[in-house]
């Protein structure tokens, strides 16, 4: 039977159609949905969820006259097929495809870019800002999740538009769960205001009778909303939202489209800022994703039928090996503490969760209070380890200087997903982590090279009571390294000679390592001798170690998964320049461009950050070296 979806090339194609419908629509779109996901890999639960909340948003609204910014944007996949790109949806994250997220290069219907969480409103509110300067004259619509709410960036949206007064509309899509389950007194205020419906059910039904009765206009309306506000005070005391200025609606039933498109529609007419409070279920329509949202957030591909995932894992994570090691410390040290930003299975830190419960903080989508939230741990004497993404910790730069390594707190950072992670792309990649810490005074910044140093860094993050330490590690698999039970703390500031050569030096640091290695191994089948330096650390440099090898050949490439532009081969050139040790050098990094999404190896051959591509570096470094006549 031919679908609807098929006939769907913009959202103007939902106008036609009949309640039945749409309803059957989303119903194609689940399927659709599951189907490209399960191959791709994806965001799923958060768009499953979403589906009816996607075709009444569209339906009502014009996009992209009227704007509608996805918060996050893991659940733009519905939007993404009413807006054109039915055809194109199988190509999802795929190299050369779609991307996961919103982005305005894909389409005029991708209002904003997104990719990290709780910018929504504060996106919004600017863009009807910005129309009331230039005269555009369409809505602007957040749709933001409970969990993002939990972030100050979110409140301090909230907070101007309560203020501002203009016509924005905030969509709150409560299913309450961030990745793991929702935590804090705001999600627990959501759940109140779920259990509270009298007030809320009067209310729409008065909007219903008099909308009925023929004759009765607005007069009447905004009589009986003065008679709600009375109620409202008096059955839901306190409404936050109503406090901080937002119009508090709902809650809705966010899979009732018929009630969404009502209820869209009469906001779309209405003055002020607006908070529709909508209420979802993760994974909604399939069933694996329903009983386990966390698996079903971000997965990889997937049986359809059963909804097990199909990649077998290889080695032991980074991910893991960090959150074993750190429950194997802390049993013997009851001064560590944990701290997440809403991804304790993400961090690996669900581990230590279960082992102490007591001493793990979830603190939700808020990097920024975790990290100085861990320096008032470490100033009263805890030893506090957070975790997090490195893309993500950029939005905690001024927390991890001003009050981290400025006050010299022993914070211990434990920054995952550090290079390129892959198929999330640019909003994703930790590209940066290395150059914009390696600036800040105080902390000690390590790498590993595999599964096995991480945990040995682990216990030397934990044992530097001097300072702030940090240790960053790639995503995805170690090397399959053999791990050590009782992983000693390695002396901070001292790098590992790997190999000695004559004719170049190679200096790594972390992921890069074994790349290097190998590529000595190509490079010594051809008569090239390079030493191999495994750096460890990026702050402090071992100055000794690595000017010894520089100067043994005059020739240095550094290695690393990070941008080259103020990283760690720019460290290694700022120690050659202030010896004044004249040297051939070459800087391997990733580029100074935002890298798209392609599978990591992929994107690390693409930037010659393999084996082969740091040999032919050392290769025509040599070569042109040898034509200037330096060198050995
Ligand atoms: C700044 C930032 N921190 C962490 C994340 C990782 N992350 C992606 S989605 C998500 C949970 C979002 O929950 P919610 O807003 O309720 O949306 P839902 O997935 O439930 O639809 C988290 C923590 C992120 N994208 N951005």
């Amino acid at each position: 039977m031919a679908r609807i979806l098929d006939r769907i090339d913009s959202p103007t194609d939902l106008r036609s159609l009949s309640l039945e419908e749409l309803t059957a629509l989303a119903e194609e779109l689940r399927q659709e949905i599951v189907k490209v996901v399960s191959r791709t890999g994806g965001h799923l639960a958060a768009s499953l969820g979403v589906v009816e909340l996607t075709l009444a948003l569209h339906r009502v609204f014009e996009s992209p006259r009227d704007s509608i910014v996805w918060d996050v944007g893991h659940q733009c996949y519905a939007h993404k097929l009413i807006t054109g790109r039915r055809e194109a949806f199988g190509t999802l994250r795929q190299e050369g495809g779609l991307a996961g997220f919103p982005r305005r290069e894909e389409s005029p219907h991708d209002a904003f870019n997104t990719g990290h969480s709780s910018t929504s409103i504060s996106a919004a509110l600017g863009m009807v800002c910005g129309r009331g300067f230039l005269g555009g004259d369409g809505r602007v619509i957040a749709v933001v999740g409970d969990g993002a709410l939990t972030a100050g960036l979110a409140l301090e949206g909230l907070n101007q538009a309560g203020h501002l007064k203009r016509n924005l509309i905030v969509v709150v899509n409560d299913n309450r769960m961030s990745i793991s389950k929702n935590v804090g007194a705001l999600s627990q205020y959501l759940t109140r205001l779920r259990s509270a419906p009298t007030y809320h059910r009067l209310e729409a039904e008065v909007w219903d009778i008099l909308g009925k009765v023929p004759g009765v206009g607005g007069r009447a309306r905004e009589l009986a909303s003065r008679t709600l506000e009375g109620i409202r005070g008096l059955l839901v005391p306190g409404v936050l939202f109503e406090e901080l200025g937002l119009k508090y609606f709902g809650p809705l039933d966010g899979h009732n489209v018929e009630t969404l498109i009502e209820s869209f529609e009469r906001l779309r007419l209405m003055e002020g800022p607006l908070l529709v409070h909508v209420v979802t279920v993760k994974g909604k329509g399939y069933q694996p994703a329903e009983d386990d949202a966390p698996k079903f957030h971000g997965v990889g591909s997937f049986d359809k039928a059963t909804g097990t995932t199909t990649a077998v894992p290889a080695a032991v994570s980074y991910t893991e090996a960090f959150g074993r090691t750190l429950v194997s410390i802390a049993e013997r040290d009851d001064r560590v503490v944990a701290i997440t930003a809403a991804m304790p299975d993400g961090t690996g830190l669900s581990h230590f969760a279960k082992r102490f419960p007591d001493r793990f903080f979830d603190v939700g989508i808020a990097e920024q209070h975790a990290v100085t939230f861990a320096a008032g741990l470490a100033a009263a004497g805890m030893k506090p380890v957070v975790a997090i993404y490195s893309t993500f910790l950029q939005r905690a730069y001024d927390q991890i200087v001003h009050d981290v390594c400025l006050q010299r707190l022993p914070v211990r950072f434990m920054i995952d997903r550090g290079g390129v992670v892959g198929d999330d792309g640019p909003t994703h990649h930790g590209a940066f982590d290395l150059s914009f810490l390696r600036a800040v005074p105080n902390l000690v910044l390590m790498a590993p090279a595999d599964e096995n140093e991480l945990a040995a860094m682990v216990r030397t993050a934990v044992d530097h009571d001097a300072g702030p330490t940090a240790v960053r590690y790639p995503r995805g698999a170690g090397l399959g390294v053999r791990m050590d039970c009782e992983p000693a703390a390695l002396p901070v500031g001292r790098a590992e000679v790997l190999r000695t050569g004559g004719d170049a030096a190679l200096v790594a640091i972390g992921s890069m390592v074994a790349p290097a290695f190998r590529a000595a191994e190509l490079l010594a089948a051809e008569g090239i001798e390079a030493s191999v330096v495994n750096a460890r650390f990026v702050k402090p440099l071992d100055d000794r170690t690595i000017l010894g090898e520089v100067e043994r050949s005059g020739r240095v490439v550094t290695v690393e998964e990070n941008a080259a532009a103020g990283g760690f081969g720019a460290a290694v050139l700022e120690l050659l320049q202030s010896r004044g040790v004249a040297a051939a050098v070459r800087v391997m990094g990733l580029p100074d461009e935002f890298i798209t999404h392609a599978p990591r190896e992929r994107l690390l051959a693409r930037c010659g950050l393999t084996a082969e591509g740091v040999a032919s570096a050392v290769r025509a470094l040599v070569a042109a070296d040898r034509s200037k006549g330096g060198g050995s």
